[in-house]
């Protein structure tokens, strides 16, 4: 056990010697990037509820309210930098063979960081497109509040290139993401409360097949309970840490 920051041994170990690693992560991980996580105290939907905003009636019910609701995000996402956390991931990534970084965040941080292997299952808050025709919206102009963004060509209502509930997750995204759970030897969750489906069946698959399975929070998750290990602290300040012991402990390895 690390004396600072409580990861085992076993992590540190079955992080030097894996062959694939997939880490699954979620809002905590962009929190240190000051951008509110979903449900935490303070979090996006502390004043609007979920089914109020990220859902297609909603959206259909309110255009403009959602149009300015993601509006303010995008301009917290694009001036957010991604901070040790996902730079630790970075190199996390160059020391395996096999690497898998999915994501739950829309805040394109992972990309930004320079991660390769990059599978985002809730979409991208950078891009949007039009409801109807489905054709992508580039520079969008300044929203007036009571005019809904409408789409160039066909006058649609311009929508979050995101996953709403009750909307499917891109094509064939789970079924690439479940597949490394099942062969991964080692998934670490990362800042997310696995409440939301069928995402969080990630790391349960992963368990289920015998992976070891870590999740790194400030608070145990849901599922926390069901995995090998529970890592207590802010993801900025534990995956540096236990990174660097991964490298030390494939250093000393090879030495
Ligand atoms: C830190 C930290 C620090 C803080 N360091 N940690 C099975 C059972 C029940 C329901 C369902 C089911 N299967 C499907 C459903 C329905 C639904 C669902 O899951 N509902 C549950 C909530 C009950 N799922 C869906 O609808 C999905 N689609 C689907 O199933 O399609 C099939 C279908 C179609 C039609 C009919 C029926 C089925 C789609 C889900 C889409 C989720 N979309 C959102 C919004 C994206 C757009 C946007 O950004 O606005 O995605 S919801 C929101 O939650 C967002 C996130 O990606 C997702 C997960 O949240 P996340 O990342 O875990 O954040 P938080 O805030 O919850 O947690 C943050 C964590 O960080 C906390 O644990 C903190 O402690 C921690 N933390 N600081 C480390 N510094």
């Amino acid at each position: 056990m690390n004396m600072s920051i409580p990861y085992s041994d076993t992590l540190v170990q079955r992080l030097a010697q894996a062959r694939r690693v997939l880490v699954f992560t979620g809002a905590g991980i962009s929190a240190e990037s000051g951008i509110p996580t979903f449900r935490d105290a303070d979090g996006l939907w502390e004043k609007f509820k979920p089914e109020e905003l990220a859902n297609v009636d909603a959206f259909l019910g309110n255009p403009d309210l959602v149009q300015r609701w993601y509006a303010m995000r995008r301009e917290v996402v694009t001036k957010a930098k991604p901070n040790p956390g996902h730079l630790a991931l970075v190199e996390l990534e160059r020391m395996v063979d096999e690497f898998m970084l999915v994501t739950q965040n829309v805040d394109n941080l992972h990309n930004e960081a320079g991660s390769k292997e990059v599978l985002e299952l809730h979409g991208n808050l950078t891009r949007n497109y039009c409801i109807d025709c489905k054709k992508p919206a580039a520079a969008l102009p300044p929203i007036e509040e009571g005019k809904p963004l409408a789409c160039v060509h066909c006058d649609g209502f311009i929508r979050p290139d995101v996953v709403w509930f009750g909307e499917m997750l891109p094509k064939g995204a789970m079924e690439i993401a479940i597949n490394m759970a099942m062969r991964s030897d080692v998934v670490l969750s990362v800042g997310t409360s696995a409440v939301v489906f069928p995402a969080a069946d990630i790391p349960l698959v992963a368990r289920g097949h015998g992976a070891y399975v870590a999740e790194i929070n400030i608070n145990e998750s849901e599922i926390g309970h069901v995995l090998n290990e529970t890592v207590l602290g802010p993801s900025g300040t534990v995956l540096p840490s236990l990174v660097a012991a991964v490298r030390e402990r494939r250093a000393a390895t090879t030495a």
